[in-house]
């Protein structure tokens, strides 16, 4: 069992689409144990990307992620991590597969909708990051 923390981005939140965003997830059959709204400060945006700062791309990013409430939730399954990320979609909407939620309802990045961890590594720390209460 692996557990994979995604993020409805506020971008999504703001379009309204983020009862359809859970319910790609739920129809799939993905198992959320954990799930709530809330607004990120400029320093949680920037802990939270800590792997990226110094990038081009760091600041718009973070100004993104804390323009609005966002909707972090833990999903667990059997090589969940993976499944979700081949789900959501590669990074870039306009590259994403047509189908996946990214394609959906992404416009460009950093506004590609959903956010979801990239390793087993990666999962841990932003699973404890949001719910230390669901940490592994
Ligand atoms: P992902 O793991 O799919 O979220 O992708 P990355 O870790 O590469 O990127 C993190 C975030 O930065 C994504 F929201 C996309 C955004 N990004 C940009 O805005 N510009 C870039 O050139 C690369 C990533």
């Amino acid at each position: 069992m692996e557990r994979t923390l995604v993020i409805i981005k506020p971008g999504s939140v703001l379009k309204k689409n983020t009862g359809d965003i859970i319910s790609r997830f739920e129809k799939k059959g993905f198992n959320i144990i954990a799930i709530k709204m809330i607004q990120l400060s400029k320093d949680e945006a920037q802990s939270f990307y800590y792997c990226h700062r110094g990038k081009d791309f760091f600041k718009m990013l973070v100004e993104f992620m804390i323009s609005g409430p966002c909707v972090p939730m833990v999903i667990e399954g059997k090589s969940v991590i993976q499944r979700i990320r081949d789900f959501i979609g590669a990074t870039d909407p306009k590259k994403a597969e047509p189908g996946t939620i990214r394609a959906d309802f992404g416009t460009e990045m950093p506004k590609n909708a959903v956010h979801a961890s990239d390793s087993i590594e990666s999962a841990r720390f932003e699973v404890n990051f949001f719910f230390p209460d669901k940490a592994f």
